[in-house]
């Protein structure tokens, strides 16, 4: 089965006319992507950063943040907020060695303010909290240990991910290299980040559209990008909420092409009805020797057509819905000089990664550790964050971070399993009694330190899943889930908009309930009801799983039978439907 839904196909104008977004003029004279940051690191009297570089820092991967829950307090004092970065690395496929695991640790330890490691949505990592003293320490540091956060945000190609799934290892080897490649073919070429982080030899950024940067442009991308490489049967990547996914298509095991699926993206505005979650068309059949010149087309498609004027409109799927999927696909033909083949078939079976053990391709051994919100720091009986450096210590293998934000200590010989278990076991990486409904939930970081945050997510979930997993057991389903999934706003960043039950933040305490996503990932959820409080939200799970452990036919996931059974309406084309 290939997953193709061809959302619209209007012919709307190839470019949007009007007077161009501010960040358009900031990229643009910001000498390719350099600004004035050197010149705002030495200024000691503000903590933050000034005019454009609060922007520009972004494609270098970092954010200014500061604390939300002493904003407050601070501003009674008349202090500044306590302005710090939060800083996102590059680790395309989520891959990290131990000896880079260690580095990393150590310096969330000594020179963060948080303390703590977060693994992301988007497999990788986040500090928190890191002072304008120690921003340029930090870079060298993690290029001491071959790491950078280059274009982990921004206007640019972000991280790419890859099917974490160790077990298939040479498939995996295989889409983990292209992630690679990827992520390289579509990196900004500009020194900014090693002239100012890294004390790099100055070159002149070149003034000719195109010298410096072919692919991406003087001007970047008219919004952010974001691009996979997804092994089926599993979607844990959530190709849905990505502008490009290449779905490896193997036989004998071997890696022999794509199928390209263009234009996934999940944020929305509440009030907007032009902003929509949508899901990725499918595009068809390309070869291996052509993944880089199509990369390359999707993305220079998006840059010269993508909306610059208005960026709530900017992203991809926005550029499909506008100009058309068919025109849009023709022009991506053109550049790279291909036409694409019918797509080949494959499926997608599920999204959640396979805690505990699993044993792989050369005898080798992987533990998958459910990390809850990703979250790695050492709590009272928790020492997490520890756990996890004892195991980086004696690891001969390495660690993939999930799309799921949970942690694989990949590669285990068959003499340290016993050792490496034992540790996980004492640090509270590891226990029996997680419930599937747990594994199942996931929710984006939010306060305190996100300012776009409008209710809590990642301090929300834990209570939150403990009450669901009291419902299902007083409904006799103790032992099944529903894929449940907390945004503190609706940009989405936990993937409520692929979930089978998604919440997502309205104000404080309040949220939006969205239902009907499915399993596999390929099915956007319709809002069901508004601004519930907490225990408005207990209460309709309550009355929806009654409805779901009564009526469903046999083995009905949750997001099926509330379609099923009319309690929502299927999302098939977002434009169309979302709202509706
Ligand atoms: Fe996100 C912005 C955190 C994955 C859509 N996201 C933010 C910021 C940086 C807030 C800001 O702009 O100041 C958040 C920082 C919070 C903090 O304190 O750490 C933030 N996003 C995250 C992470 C850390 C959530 C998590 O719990 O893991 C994820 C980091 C991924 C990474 O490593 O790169 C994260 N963000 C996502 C995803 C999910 C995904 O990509 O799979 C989405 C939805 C998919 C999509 O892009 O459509 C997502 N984040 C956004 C948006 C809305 C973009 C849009 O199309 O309008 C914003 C706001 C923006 O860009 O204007 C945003
Ligand atoms: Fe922040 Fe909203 Fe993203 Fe959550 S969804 S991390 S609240 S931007």
């Amino acid at each position: 089965m290939t997953d193709s839904t061809h959302n619209s196909q209007t012919n709307g104008p190839l470019i949007v006319e009007g007077k161009h977004a501010d960040n358009e003029r900031l990229k643009a004279e910001s000498n390719y992507l350099r600004g004035t940051i050197t010149e705002d690191l030495k200024d000691n009297i503000t903590g933050g950063f000034t005019a454009d570089n609060f922007q520009l820092i972004r494609t270098h991967g970092m954010y200014q943040q500061d604390d939300r829950d002493i904003r407050n307090e601070r501003a009674k004092q008349k202090l500044e907020p306590l302005h710090n970065v939060m800083l996102r690395a590059r680790m395309p496929g989520g891959i990290i060695t131990p000896t880079q695991w260690l580095a990393i640790d150590k310096f969330s330890r000594e020179k963060t303010s948080y303390g703590s490691i977060r693994i992301t949505t988007r497999q990788t990592f986040q500090f928190h909290g890191v002072l304008k003293p120690n921003i340029k320490l930090m870079h060298q540091t993690l290029n001491e240990y071959g790491i950078d956060s280059i274009a982990t945000a921004g206007d640019v190609n972000r991280n790419v991910l890859c099917t974490t799934n160790p077990v298939e290892s040479e498939l995996h080897q295989e889409a983990y290299e292209w992630a690679k490649k990827i992520s390289e073919h579509l990196l900004p070429k500009t020194r900014a980040y090693a002239e100012i982080w890294l004390d790099g030899e100055k070159i002149e950024g070149g003034t000719e559209e195109g010298e410096v940067e072919p692919i991406l442009g003087k001007n970047y991308l008219p919004r952010k990008f974001k691009t996979t490489v997804v092994i089926p049967p599993q979607n844990d990547v959530d190709v849905h909420a990505n502008d490009l996914n290449f779905v490896a298509i193997a036989e004998q095991g071997k890696l022999i092409g794509f199928n390209v699926l263009v234009g996934g993206g999940l944020a929305m505005t509440h009030g907007d009805k032009s902003t929509y979650p949508r899901k990725a068309d499918d595009f068809g059949f390309v070869e291996l020797a052509k993944t880089l010149d199509v990369a390359a087309a999707v993305v220079t498609t998006q840059r010269d057509w993508g909306n610059r004027v208005n960026r709530k409109n900017a992203k991809t799927k926005y550029t499909l819905d506008r100009v058309g999927v068919d025109t849009f696909k023709a022009e991506v033909e053109k550049r790279a000089g291909i036409t694409f083949a019918e797509s080949r078939s494959y499926e997608f079976t599920g999204r959640g990664d396979r805690i505990g053990w699993t044993e792989g391709f050369e005898g080798k051994h992987h533990l998958a550790l459910f990390i809850e919100n990703g979250r790695l720091l050492d709590k009272p009986n928790f020492p997490l964050k520890t756990g996890v450096a004892e195991i980086a210590k004696i690891h001969k293998g390495d660690f993939r971070m999930t799309a799921n934000q949970n942690l694989i200590i990949a590669g285990i010989a068959a003499e340290d399993k016993a050792e490496i278990e034992r540790i996980a076991r004492a640090h509270g990486l590891m226990a029996d009694n997680v419930s599937v409904q747990r594994k199942n939930s996931m929710a984006c970081v939010a306060f305190p330190t996100c300012p776009l945050a409008m209710a809590e997510a990642e301090r929300y979930l834990p209570g939150l899943v403990t009450d669901v997993e009291a419902i299902l057991a007083k409904h006799g389903a103790a032992d099944e889930s529903i894929i449940l999934r907390v945004t503190g706003c609706p940009n989405g960043c936990g993937r409520a908009m692929l979930a089978e039950i998604g919440l997502v933040g309205k104000g404080p305490s309040k949220y939006n309930m969205h239902l009907g996503g499915n399993i596999a990932g390929t099915r956007v959820p319709k809002m069901y009801k508004e601004n519930l409080n907490e225990e408005d939200i207990l209460q309709e799970i309550d009355s929806l799983v009654a409805k779901w452990v009564t009526e469903r036919n046999e083995k009905e996931a949750f997001g099926d039978f509330v379609i099923r059974s009319g309690i929502i309406q299927e999302v098939i084309v977002s434009k169309r439907d979302f709202h509706d």
